[in-house]
This record gives structure tokens, sequence and C-alpha cells, in this order.
């Protein structure tokens, strides 16, 4: 059976399609930095195209492929482009579209560095930016300037768990001719598919949901179409954003129980986050399970379930979050997301602290806000928890 027409869940176990002389079941760790030629002629080959054969890990790797062409299957593109990190993944993508005189419309909320480095380097080169909402498409199309050669869009954001309609700016942006790239970490394939919404490229942080189990840092960009698969690849080699092959191992142990673990984490989110509603000391709860979620109907459409990343405010601001944060004992207080264990972290003095104040009111992120990544524990130690650390408020 072609594992395209298999189950996204059995696409986990069996997807990869990776054969070896052996027979080895699971993908053996290539760890090589480069491959011996069977002549002159056959090396040339290599470089040229005429033979597939591996040349060199930077370029390309067996086990690193392996890991490529499940994702790309997972997301329904045409290939995939293993990274060292997510900010790997983030700036090949920058890097392949953007150059002097270009113009960027981006999410204003996004993981914060993937918009400090559009401010504070990108800038060095000639390269423009203009930070929307892009949950509201009226915006989106006020940014839009005839040099905006990128639409780069965060959905759900991070950490302000805003619905980006991803079907109506992939219209807007191709009747202008605007390639759009969708940072996908969030809901990971399995919740969410851009590429069959229409948009051009996906990519994620796969140190979150993907790999699942905080050990790993990794990136992939998947391409809808062979042209862009082929730029983006090219701008991956030649910048050094490899993967290493140790890396891309780990990670396809971890793919293997994506679907279980966020089935997890997702039913554990869901009640805790209509626990935070009903708190008396809760001001705010962003969760796009929740009917209170202003973009609930989208996200319905959208995704195949809310995930398990849950924004919060207390009463009490900052001070109080500060409160909750040092005293929960079964969540980790750390930054990251996606994995097994239950992370809460402070975006406004922690992964977005170099953004800058006008940056954060303009996206939403507020002092007190408090992000709350879901692990996949029992939930009842989860509540409890919670519990124990608002009553310390
Ligand atoms: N995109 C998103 C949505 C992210 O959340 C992150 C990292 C990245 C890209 C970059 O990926 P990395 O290079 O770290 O693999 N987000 C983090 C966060 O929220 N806390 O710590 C890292």
């Amino acid at each position: 059976m072609d594992s395209k027409d298999l189950s996204f869940n059995s696409k986990l176990i069996h997807g990869g399609d990776f054969k070896d002389a052996l027979g080895s079941a699971t993908v053996p760790i290539y760890q090589t930095s480069t491959f011996i030629f069977d002549s002159a002629d056959h090396g040339a080959a290599c470089f040229s195209g005429e033979s597939d054969g591996y040349i060199y890990t930077r370029i390309a790797n067996p086990t690193i492929k392996a890991l490529e062409s499940q994702i790309a299957l997972l997301e329904n593109g045409f290939g995939g482009i293993a990274t060292s990190s997510g900010m790997g993944a983030v700036n090949t993508v920058y890097l392949t579209l953007l150059g002097q005189g270009a113009h960027v419309v981006s999410s204003a909320a996004v993981y914060g560095p993937s918009r400090v480095v559009l401010e504070q380097q990108y800038t060095r080169f000639g390269v423009e930016s203009t930070f929307v909402n892009t949950a509201d498409i009226e915006e989106v199309k006020k940014a839009i300037r005839p040099n905006t050669k990128l639409l780069f869009i965060e959905t759900p954001s991070n950490p302000t768990m805003d619905i980006t309609d991803l079907k109506a700016c992939g219209d807007l942006a191709h009747s202008l001719g605007i390639p759009v790239a969708v940072d996908n970490t969030f809901s990971s394939p399995y919740l969410q598919r851009p590429l069959d919404l229409g948009v051009d490229i996906v990519f994620h942080s796969m140190t979150k949901f993907i790999n699942g189990h905080a050990d790993v840092v990794a990136g992939i960009i998947v391409a809808k179409d062979e042209a862009m698969y082929k730029r983006l690849r090219s701008t991956m080699i030649n910048f050094g954003c490899n993967m290493d092959p140790h890396q891309a191992y780990l990670v396809i142990r971890g793919l293997k129980t994506l679907g279980i673990r966020m089935d997890r984490s997702q039913e554990n989110a869901m009640k805790l986050a209509q626990y935070l509603e009903q708190h008396p000391k809760v001001s705010w709860v962003r969760y796009p399970g929740l009917l209170s979620h202003p973009q609930y109907e989208l996200a319905k459409k959208q995704m195949n379930g809310p995930g398990s990343m849950i924004s919060f405010e207390l009463k009490g601001g900052l001070t109080a979050g500060k409160v909750l944060m040092d005293n929960v004992k079964v969540a980790i207080l750390a930054v990251s997301l996606g994995g097994v264990e239950t992370l809460i972290q402070h975006p406004a003095s922690m992964t977005h602290s170099k953004v800058s104040a006008d940056g954060k009111e303009k996206a939403g992120i507020t002092d007190g806000l408090v992000r709350y990544s879901v692990g996949i524990e029992d939930v009842n130690d989860l509540l409890a928890d919670l519990k124990q650390a608002l009553e310390k408020v």
C-alpha cells in the first residue's frame, strides 16, 4: 500500500517509506559527514544531479531525508527541508524570499525572535517589515505594498492564540502574486495542514510538538511545489542551517506518538482552560476550544482541534502571575512548549522580552499574560496543581 493512502496516525508509523539493504525496522543513524563515491565519474554525477547518490551531510543524509519525506507526507507538500532549529527554518524562509528593497507583512504576534530578527538584523540588508493583526484581513490588505515579497503568518499565534484565516489570506496574497508562509508549530500537522488551505510554505519548530520530548532543538520547512522546494533547499544548504543525523533520529522517534500525545494533551487542556475560565482570580483565558475565543468558529473550521496551548491573565496582573508561576509544583517553569511535560512561562519577560514595548502592546502581549503548555500528565494532578498555586495568589 502506498503510504500516501494511509490515514494520518498510520503515516506517523509507516510514512517514511525508509528501506535499507539490511532491512532495519527503524531508521538508522547515518552518523557520517561525507559519503564515498564509486569513482571520480560517480562523484561528478552526484554533483551534477545525474546520480541521486549522497555527497555530504550538509546537503543531504539518509536519516535526515527519512524525516523530511515523512513530514512532507504529513503536510501534503512536495518536499521537506530539515533545519538545525525552528529559527533555522524561519531564516531559511526569510533569506529565500527577502532581498534588498523587499517588504514582508507578518503577524504582529509571532514567536519573539521571528519578529526581532526582521527588525534588528534584516533592516541591515534593506528589508522592511510591517506587523499587523493577520486575524483581520483588512489590516493585511492595507499593509501590502508593491514591494511586498512575503506574507508571514503564525496561527495560532505565540503567545496570544490569535487565529488567522489561512484560506482568505492565501487568496488575497495570491491575487497579488505574493507567497504565503505559515508557522504551524502550535498545531503540528495533526491539527492543521496549511498547504491544504492554499498556502505555499509551512514550517515548524520541531523542538515542540513534532518531537515532543524536550530533548531536541530542530526545525523543518515543507514547500507545496517543486520550484519553491528547490529555492528553499539551496538556501538551507548554502547558509548551513542543516540538521544533524542524530537529531533527525530522535525527532523520527518522537514523531511516532504525535497523534496520541496531542489527543491527550488537548483533552487535558480543554479541562484546564474550563477550570481557569470559571476561577474567580482569573480575568481572561484565550484557548481556541472555548466559546469565549474570538475566533472559535474559524478555529473549528480550520483546525482539527484546539490544541494544548493556553494563555491567561490573573486579576492581579503580573504580580499575581509571578506568584502562580513560582508556586506550581507539577508544571515546570520553563520556556519552550509542546512536550509531554506541562510548562508555564511569562512571555513579556521571557520568550518575547526582546520585542519592543510598542510591539508587545500592538500584538496584545500584556504584562500579565501567562502561557501554559499542557502536557500529558494526569489531568487531576494538573488541576490540583493550579488550584493550590492559585490559592497562594
Ligand atoms: N516558531 C514558534 C511558533 C516558536 O514557538 C519557536 C520557539 C520558534 C519558531 C523557534 O524555534 P526554535 O529555534 O526554538 O526551535 N518557541 C519557543 C518558545 O515559545 N519558548 O521557547 C522557544
